[in-house]
């Protein structure tokens, strides 16, 4: 089949992020042998033109539209960015009968309202290396899709995700289909991925209905190899986009090991749960090219680490920031305030933490998102913050209620005397 994937994300916000997910969903097909068009919008001028351009050259017999971002989480003046996509699908329709499928990081949280929002045919949540492929076949014999797992259709709820347990069973994308040609490749910041899932079950994230809860992996071996050849390709800079790059530690530390041992010029940028750091993981990830790391503690108070399932405690944030200084990595801390249990108080004691690490730079969210299937759901629909049959698509907030007027503008302050 002659099958073209969008990848409809336009969202500059933090970095323009280059197309890992669709482009991995454009291997996998490519190697069932169908005929694959990857469309980045990202710099396009006019993204529905592009589309539409698309889809009459490339006449598709089917269209997989890639959704990363439904909003920007950003309580005081939220984002919704789904309206855009949305134009994109009726552009496709307007030239093709071709069907469209949805799938994609934000799709795969919300993936009956999404589709319903957006006027698709179906969609896949999760994973979509085995999962579109396999719809693509039923769909190329004219059989039914309906009972094919990951799938979602309209009116249904949708189906259980199938998970690949060995990430080595997945092709990578080879950087012709995602990554921009030219002497510019070099300044990019490409986006790498070893492992997925996670199982730490913070109460408030959305990773284990995209990705799942069990740590899946590409052999350090594979990673180093897949490094290698962007690095042949012109790249230097990347992002492991793994949900929390330390997990397991003795899997960081061999894919650490074999980076130096292979002699790459490379640097990285990681995202680190922050616990299970010590000087050896610090040393060898400094050693192997890592100059950032981000830091998700969200909290400086024990008790509202507990509130959020952190399995750690700020001494150990400490501990992990220290190491990490220690070993030349620039650190980048989160906070989210405003959780259930939250006061003025413990808000103070997290401002004042993270002070105190003496951090390079430092994110505070106030307000935090919520996603379905999630204890902070739960708890937001006990308190009346959502309504019963809320979708949440459109974003919606849980701030403790004796904070609502004051910590927007705490925030605020302390963000001013900080520049
Ligand atoms: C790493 C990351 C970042 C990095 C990106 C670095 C980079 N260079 O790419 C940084 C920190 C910069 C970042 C920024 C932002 N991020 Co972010 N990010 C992630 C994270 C952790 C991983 C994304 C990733 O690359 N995954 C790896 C690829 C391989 O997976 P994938 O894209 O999901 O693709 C797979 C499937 O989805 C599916 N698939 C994908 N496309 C398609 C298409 C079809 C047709 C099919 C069938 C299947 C399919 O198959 C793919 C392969 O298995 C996710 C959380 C998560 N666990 O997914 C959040 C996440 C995507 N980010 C999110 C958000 C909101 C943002 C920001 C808007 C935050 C902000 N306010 O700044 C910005 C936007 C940046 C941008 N330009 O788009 C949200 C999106 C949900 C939402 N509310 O919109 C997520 C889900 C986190 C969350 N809170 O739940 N992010």
């Amino acid at each position: 089949m002659r099958v073209l994937l969008i990848s409809a994300n336009t969202e500059t916000m933090n970095m323009p992020a280059l197309p890992l997910g669709p482009a991995s969903v454009a291997a996998a097909t490519e190697s069932a042998g169908h005929d694959v068009l990857l469309l980045d919008l990202m710099f396009q001028p006019d993204a529905q033109s592009a589309a539409r351009d698309a889809v009459r050259d490339f006449r598709p017999q089917a269209i997989g539209v890639s959704v990363r971002n439904i909003d920007d989480q950003v309580m005081a003046n939220p984002h919704f960015l789904l309206p855009p996509v949305r134009e994109i699908v009726a552009a496709c329709r307007s030239v093709s009968n071709a069907p469209i499928i949805l799938g994609g990081a934000g799709y795969s949280i919300f993936p009956e309202s999404a589709l319903r929002y957006l006027g698709a045919d179906m969609g896949i949540q999760g994973e979509g290396e085995a999962a579109f492929p396999a719809l693509l076949e039923r769909m190329g014999g004219g059989a039914d899709v309906s009972g094919l797992s990951s799938i979602c259709l309209p009116g249904r709820p949708a189906h259980a995700r199938r998970f690949t347990r060995d990430l080595d069973d997945l092709p990578l994308p080879e950087p012709r289909l995602w990554i921009p040609a030219g002497a510019g490749r070099g300044d990019l910041w490409v986006p790498v991925q070893s492992r997925r899932g996670c199982p730490m079950d913070c109460t408030f994230c959305s990773t284990s209905l995209i990705e799942g809860r069990s740590v899946r992996r590409r052999s350090p071996a594979r990673v180093v190899r897949w490094l290698a050849a962007l690095n042949d390709a012109g790249c230097r800079n990347f992002n492991f986009v793994d949900n929390t790059f330390n997990l397991p530690p003795s899997y960081a530390k061999e894919l650490c090991s074999r980076i130096i041992e292979a002699g790459l010029e490379i640097t990285f940028w990681a995202i680190i749960y922050p616990q299970w750091v010590d000087a050896e993981l610090a040393q060898l990830m400094s050693r192997a090219g890592c100059r950032q790391v981000s830091l998700g503690f969200e909290s400086g108070s024990d008790r509202i680490l507990r509130s959020l399932n952190k399995r750690f405690s700020r001494q150990e944030v400490q501990a992990a920031s220290k190491l990490f200084q220690e070993a030349g990595i620039a650190r980048w801390g989160f906070l989210l305030l405003g959780a259930p249990g939250e006061t003025r108080d413990t808000v103070e004691e997290s401002l004042a933490f993270a002070d105190s690490l003496k951090l390079e730079a430092l994110n505070v969210t106030a307000g935090i998102r919520i996603y379905p299937h999630t204890p902070l759901a739960r708890t937001a629909l006990a308190e009346g913050v959502a309504e019963r049959d809320a979708d949440l698509l459109s974003p919606c907030f849980y701030l403790a209620a004796e904070l609502r007027d004051w910590l927007p503008e705490r925030v605020a302050a302390y963000k001013a005397s900080r520049p």
